[in-house]
């Protein structure tokens, strides 16, 4: 399954899902004697017994069949972690990063069979800036869908569109992009709408194009659209959105050539009064922190278990999630929209220290991340902040540097969404000027012996002071080890009692009425495995991070009664 609508009526397309052949290689490019092993797509190896702790390269290997000669465009919603492919032998793509989605387009193929093998590289090194051993696990293999979709030579590459609130009606800034493959220059129609909402005066946009051979041209449009109806978390009314390439028969009549099918909501964020307003209203942020992990998927949690996931979310009375530390899956983010949960969308990148975010690789595949997410994700009403670069170095010179030039990436990528990041770095962060929005993952009860109520008064003088008067703030992480099943009277540390104790401390103070947070993320939804390593940190028990609210399976600990009452405005219900 690709995503909750089709994506194309009139481009044909066809998920490459099922049984891959697949076999461990020493390098990328290896081409063994045989393919031992059948594994799903999409999927990651550490669900088949013998590769639950596989680090290294995996070949992934399918045919398939075209009726006739056609350009085709592969794309790979997410390979973990780097992904070379070859299109019958020849190198066609090479991406970093599990959590962004690739293409690439192959020209005039012929009909026939045609094999794709995927090479998949988890492995730790010199070439991965963002995937480092960590306190979450990065899987091997296509965690997340492979498409095929047959291309003429002059299709649609990307469609976004912007809601706008503005004299008091809904408006909507539209960006498309058309290429050319083609070695002449071409001529095409390209025509803009919103199913269910009329722009003022007409049905849809048009713009007659000329694009030169092998470019592509971006067209922009506003529109005011009179009768459409707002996205709100309680209401979130979605439209689909279609463009289309026309192409005029030898009668005058019109076909279409090419379609781009997205679905947008209109609603506007700011933070206006250090609050998250969403349509002009005050949003306080009651939410949780999610790794894609499931004991028994791995990172490719089946469409079925992220429907899950959300309604366990949904059912602990939050209206928001963080999609730590990476970007979510498509189709999790489809969900979001669909039923108004709001998003915290982030680059990929977990407590890197400055010597890290000095490694090479590490800006361009930062910036290469940061990039995909915004322009993969920028149509979806659901995501209201983007943030960037968890717990890295925002406490040094060269840290600020990083992060002045990403948060300026996303308001150049997108001017409409408030921008963030996650510190752990309390009052020695010297990056808080340059965000939108505080945010600060603190621990207190797990960590350190601080009061949470004081502690957020103190974040909030630390925000003033360094981030600037009347800046929204959020706590983005708290929280406790709870071991799913470890019971203790003594409510000793690690205990779900006590798991309890510390989130119902932490709350109680975070959602008073006196509280100066617009909102609150819960470390974590659900436990993930972590790498296995030594070091204090990731010789974590059971080679997990245990402060879910639910374990690998989905089990609801103790806590999860704790947060649930806190968050639904029962707090006296809560287990203490
Ligand atoms: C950090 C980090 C999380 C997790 C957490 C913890 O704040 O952002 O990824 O490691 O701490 O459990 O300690």
């Amino acid at each position: 399954m690709i995503r909750l609508f089709d994506t194309h009526e009139v481009r044909p397309i066809k998920e490459l899902e099922g049984l891959w052949e697949f076999q461990p290689v020493s390098r990328q490019g290896e081409v063994p004697e045989r393919m031992a092993y059948r594994l799903p797509v999409p999927g990651c190896w550490e669900t088949h017994p013998e590769f639950g702790t596989y680090r290294g390269v995996g070949l992934y290997r399918r045919t398939f069949r075209i009726a006739h000669r056609t350009n085709l465009r592969l794309a790979f919603k997410g390979v973990s972690h780097t992904a070379d492919v070859y299109l019958d032998g020849e190198l066609v793509a090479h991406h970093h990063n599990a959590y962004t989605a690739f293409d690439t387009v192959v020209r005039q193929v012929e009909p026939g069979e045609h094999e794709i093998r995927l090479y998949a590289d988890n492995s730790f090194g010199e070439h991965s800036a963002l995937h480092i051993p960590n306190d979450y696990y990065t899987y091997g293999g296509p965690i997340r869908p492979v498409l095929l979709e047959e291309i003429g030579d002059v299709y649609i590459e990307r469609v976004a569109f912007w809601p706008e609130w503005k004299d008091g009606i809904w408006h909507g800034r539209w960006k498309a992009t058309v290429r050319n493959l083609a070695d002449t220059a071409q001529t095409t129609e390209l025509e803009l709408g919103l199913e269910g909402a009329k722009p003022h005066g007409g049905e849809r946009l048009r713009a007659a194009l000329r694009i030169e051979a092998g470019e592509s041209v971006t067209v922009e449009r506003t529109a005011a659209y009179p009768a459409a109806e707002a996205w709100n978390p309680d209401l979130p009314v979605l439209y689909t959105l279609r463009a289309l390439l026309l192409e005029k028969e030898p009668g005058g009549a019109k076909r279409a050539v090419d379609d781009w099918i997205d679905r947008i909501g209109f609603r506007c964020i700011d933070t206006e009064g250090g609050r998250l307003r969403v349509n002009g209203r005050n949003v306080r942020l009651q939410g949780v922190n999610r790794h894609e992990d499931h004991a028994r998927s791995g990172a490719a949690l089946s469409f079925a278990d992220m429907l899950h996931d959300l309604e366990l979310i949904r059912d602990l009375g939050c209206n928001a999630v963080r999609t730590s530390h990476y970007p979510s899956d498509e189709r999790f983010l489809d969900l979001c929209d669909e039923f108004g949960l709001l998003v915290w969308e982030e680059n990929h990148a977990r407590g890197l220290t400055e010597e890290q975010m000095r490694q090479p690789n590490f800006r361009r595949q930062s910036e290469d991340v940061t990039r995909e997410m915004v322009e993969q994700h920028v149509n979806r009403p659901s995501i209201v902040i983007w943030a960037v670069l968890n717990e890295c170095a925002s406490d040094t010179l060269y840290g600020r540097s990083i992060y002045e030039s990403e948060l300026a990436l996303i308001r150049e990528l997108d001017p409409s969404r408030p921008r963030t990041f996650a510190s752990h770095h309390r009052e020695r962060d010297l990056c808080l000027d340059l965000a939108d929005i505080v945010s600060l993952n603190l621990y207190p009860g797990w960590y350190t012996d601080e009061d949470p109520g004081r502690l957020m008064h103190q974040a909030a003088e630390w925000a003033e002071r360094l981030g600037g008067p009347g800046k929204a703030l959020i706590f983005s992480e708290f929280g406790a080890d709870g071991y799913y099943g470890f019971r203790s009277r003594e409510r000793v540390k690690g205990s779900e009692e006590r798991q309890c104790d510390i989130l119902g401390d932490n709350l109680r103070a975070y959602l008073a009425e006196d509280s100066p947070l617009t909102g609150v993320f819960v470390w974590q939804f659900g436990d993930c495995r972590v790498t296995e390593a030594t070091g204090w940190l990731l010789s974590r028990g059971c080679t997990r991070n245990s402060k879910g609210l639910v374990d690998g399976y989905r089990r609801p600990k103790l806590a999860y009664d704790t947060v649930r009452a806190h968050f639904r405005g029962q707090p006296d219900g809560a287990l203490r």
